[in-house]
């Protein structure tokens, strides 16, 4: 008998065939117990494949046979990590094929609101390039600046790579671990956080969110950062409290934000970030390319096969 895998994402057509040659797929739009057939189907699932939904202890709960789960995503802070390994449940997740996509959506960033480019674009849209530019549309050089990176995992490392290679950016970094690699490659320099702060023209957040990552960067973190400096977070929301970055920005203690992950998502139309001429905000696109889509829902089923026949060898987050 196969076995039974909720899914609550599509997956493209030969994802698809090639989950249901393996399993029984019961498919849902999204994880919600309001319906009954969601309920029956995940009490006999043995595997949970999709993105996003909060599934916590009270969810594994009702999941009594699970042994797998695999996001597509690198990203598993909307998942109870030890409820699941307390229960022996394999958490699969898909770290390396989004890597390069990611860093080149910060490395737009960095250039979108440092050259203004969403703002100037729109200014031509609207009929207001009228005469040779004046210095008020001028923008702030990228080449040569000196980018500070928070979080040197596979994704701080791509982005390094393009500052330094493509850029000739000088890189400021702190993590948990300092890498001779990265010092060597990159010509990098491991540093205090405060120390980064406080020199860094971009100060660029690839941190996942975690208890020791909320809102690491607050009232007192901007503080320190100079008034010509940008922010960029492709990480997760959370790691920056928002409405502290509303009041620096507001105070003109740093220049502006490139940001494409928030506190809550979808981002409320409301929010007064959006009403910033020196924000540029895009709907957590990081990994959101034709190409990467693909590679993480394939990376997602291949590891969910693997987890549910007990033949892991990469992309486990728990075992
Ligand atoms: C997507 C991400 O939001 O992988 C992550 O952790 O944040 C992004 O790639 C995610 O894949 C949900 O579709």
């Amino acid at each position: 008998m196969k076995p039974i895998v909720v899914l609550y994402q599509d997956l493209p057509e030969d994802l698809q065939q090639k989950l249901a040659s393996f399993a029984e797929i019961k498919q849902f739009r999204s994880l919600s117990f309001d319906s009954a057939d969601f309920c029956t189907a995940l009490a006999n699932a043995s595997g949970l494949l999709g993105a996003g939904g909060n599934i916590d202890k009270h969810f594994i709960e009702q999941a009594p046979n699970l042994k797998a789960v695999s996001t597509i995503s690198v990203g598993y802070d909307n998942i109870d990590v030890q409820a699941l390994t307390e229960r022996n449940i394999k958490l699969m997740h898909t770290p390396t094929v989004l890597t390069d996509t990611v860093a080149d959506t910060m490395m737009a960033l960095v250039l979108s609101v440092s050259r203004r480019i969403p703002e100037l674009a729109d200014n031509i849209k609207q009929g207001l390039w009228l005469k040779g530019i004046t210095p008020d549309w001028y923008g702030t050089d990228v080449h040569h600046k000196t980018m500070g990176i928070i979080g040197m995992g596979r994704i701080g490392k791509a982005l390094a790579k393009r500052a330094h290679f493509g850029f000739d950016m000088k890189i400021l970094y702190q993590s948990r671990t300092e890498y001779a690699e990265v010092n060597d490659r990159f010509n990098a320099t491991y540093c205090s956080l405060e120390t980064l702060l406080q020199q860094s023209d971009f100060v660029c957040i690839t941190l996942p969110l975690t208890a020791e990552t909320h809102h690491l960067i607050s009232k007192a973190q901007f503080s320190l950062m100079k008034p010509d400096s940008y922010l960029i977070n492709a990480g997760r929301g959370a790691v920056v409290d928002e409405k502290a970055l509303i009041t620096a920005l507001e105070q003109k203690e740093i220049a502006g934000a490139g940001l494409d992950v928030f506190e809550k998502e979808p981002l409320s139309a409301s929010s007064p970030l959006l009403a910033m001429k020196n924000v540029v905000a895009v709907p957590h696109i990081g990994s959101a390319t034709k190409e990467t889509r693909y590679a993480m829902a394939q990376c997602a089923v291949d590891n969910l096969i693997a987890a549910l026949k007990d033949k892991v060898k990469e992309n486990c987050v728990n075992f």
